[in-house]
């Protein structure tokens, strides 16, 4: 079956507005105005993002009205920074759940190397049968972790679990960025057909991320999903229209940065 991702992309790229990390990381990420899920899915709908990724709780309670418009990724897997240990993230929303919710794609963390991979890859394969069935894309945070793996940003790592992603048959793939613009055209490659989306990270500086944004896009990617980079900052929207600009509109980051100065 012919798995849909139009509906996800803009141009052949996609910008889209993560907020689960109140999940995986706690309430720490957040001040008084961005741990209201209404501000994060405001900022994506005026910013007009391709998707924004969320637990099956806050889309139940907040995807509504106008927020429709914006494709929804349901995140259907999760765990907290409570436990240590090998990592696993259990499954608690079915596809089919999300799918009533309103998903447009199903979204799913997997953890290559962890001494639980096989538990990992039984049920992310059914995952992906069960999503491809209704025609629904599967977007698969290949995120390489556990004591078998030094470093989870090195070429060959991220290569793999790119490679590990196409084949387990995820549609999208969204993974961290190693700063090493040549190196990281081999972990798109590893990728196949499945496009690759790179996460934010921890806030940096404006110019800071809008060039890791283009040197992700030189390298190949299809484009960022992204969180605290956005809803951190102070200036939600400019950053916004700056990746835009950046992104569909092929401005310069020496361009899109005179928006903050504004
Ligand atoms: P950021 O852009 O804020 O880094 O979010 C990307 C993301 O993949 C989130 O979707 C997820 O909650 C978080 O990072 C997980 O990060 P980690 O497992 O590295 O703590």
């Amino acid at each position: 079956m012919k798995i849909n991702t139009k509906k996800l992309l803009h141009n052949d790229r996609s910008l889209m507005l993560a907020c689960d990390q109140g999940l995986e990381h706690g309430p720490k990420d957040f001040n008084l105005k961005n741990i209201d899920p209404q501000y994060i899915f405001d900022i994506a709908h005026e910013g007009r993002y391709n998707a924004v990724i969320v637990q099956s709780g806050i889309a139940e309670k907040f995807y509504h009205g106008p927020y429709r418009d914006i494709p929804l990724v349901v995140k259907i897997n999760g765990k907290t920074s409570l436990l240590s240990g090998e990592p696993i993230s259990p499954q608690i929303c079915s596809v089919d759940r999300a799918l009533k919710i309103g998903a447009s794609a199903i979204g799913y963390t997997l953890y290559p190397g962890s001494e639980h991979e096989g538990a990992i890859y039984e049920n992310f394969g059914k995952v992906v049968e069960q999503a491809h069935d209704y025609g629904i894309p599967v977007i698969a945070w290949m995120y390489p972790r556990g004591k078998n793996i030094p470093n989870d940003i090195d070429t060959e790592i991220l290569a793999y679990s790119a490679r590990i992603g196409q084949e387990l048959g995820a549609d999208i793939l969204k993974m961290k960025y190693n700063g090493d613009k040549e190196a990281y055209k081999w972990v798109v490659r590893n990728a196949g057909r499945a496009k690759l989306m790179v996460a934010g990270g921890v806030k940096g500086t404006p110019a800071e991320f809008l060039q890791k944004t283009k040197d992700v896009l030189d390298a190949g990617a299809t484009g960022m999903a992204i969180g605290r980079n956005v809803w951190q900052s102070e200036q939600p929207f400019t950053i916004t229209h700056a990746l835009r600009d950046l992104m569909f509109n092929h401005r310069s980051v020496q361009d899109v940065l005179k928006y903050f100065e504004k």
